[in-house]
């Protein structure tokens, strides 16, 4: 009777074990998601599904797991609060022109902290926007202060957007992209304009490589000093930027 219970608790982990091992291998070969987003499914919130789209980008963050895909059809999304890249995304707009992000709170503190930026990518992820429009004024048209659109300390690309009216009550603020750190930032074909300070900053003394392959127009910005419309269009200290055609 021993030897049989025994025998019954041997099996009994044995299947436990390779029930453990199957779900974690099916954890493992799981398959990158795609989320889609459209305000046409608002004030509804949706569920992320191609035939139900959620109402709001900040919910496909949420269900979103690394190296997923957020699909945003075009439209005007009013998001609440930072945006926070917690996780490897890419977020593809239907066409820069009609995909448009706008935020719907003020930054705040200043210093190259999160609280400055309206969407913060942290360290560890890896962050890929395109074909938006990332827009600081509200839904009347009003900039809001945005001190930072995206600041990242993680590893960027940008490719096919267009980032505008991104001013503050602050002459030294209102920056389109801001490069903390990465190895491999990219920002390509995106046209920045009335952004009051700077379009593309590197700051520090970062090693990397970033790529900055731009069509910028850059236009607007504060009248501080009547010869310039905006006081820096890219800003650095990088050693080693390639710029290429
Ligand atoms: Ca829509």
């Amino acid at each position: 009777m021993r030897i049989k219970n025994k025998k019954a608790i041997l099996t009994l982990i044995a299947v436990t074990v390779a029930v453990s091992i199957l779900v974690a291998l099916s954890a493992t070969a799981s398959a990158a998601n795609t989320w889609y987003v459209d305000d046409d499914t608002c004030p509804d919130p949706g569920s992320g599904t191609q035939t139900d789209p959620y109402c709001k980008i900040q919910d496909a963050i949420n269900a979103a797991s690394g190296g997923d895909t957020i699909n945003v059809a075009a439209g005007t999304y009013y998001e609440v609060g930072q945006i926070v890249i917690d996780k490897n995304l890419a977020i593809v707009g239907a066409d820069k022109v009609t995909t448009i992000i706008k935020p719907n709170h003020d930054t705040t503190v200043a210093g190259y902290v999160q609280s400055d930026t309206w969407i913060y990518v942290p360290s560890g992820v890896t962050f890929a926007l395109s074909n938006v429009t990332l827009d600081g004024t509200d839904l009347t048209g009003t900039p809001r202060i945005i001190r930072h659109a995206i600041q990242s300390r993680g590893e960027l690309t940008v490719e096919d957007c267009i980032i505008k009216n991104i001013k503050t009550n602050n002459i030294y603020y209102g920056r389109g992209i801001v490069l903390l750190a990465g190895v491999s930032n990219t920002i390509a074909r995106t046209e920045f304009s009335d952004i009051q300070r700077i379009g593309i900053h590197v700051r520090g003394s970062i090693e990397s490589t970033n790529h900055i392959n731009c069509c910028i127009l850059l236009s607007g910005g504060q009248k501080r000093f009547p010869l310039f419309e905006l006081i820096f269009a890219l800003k650095f200290k990088s050693q080693d930027l390639i710029f290429e055609p």
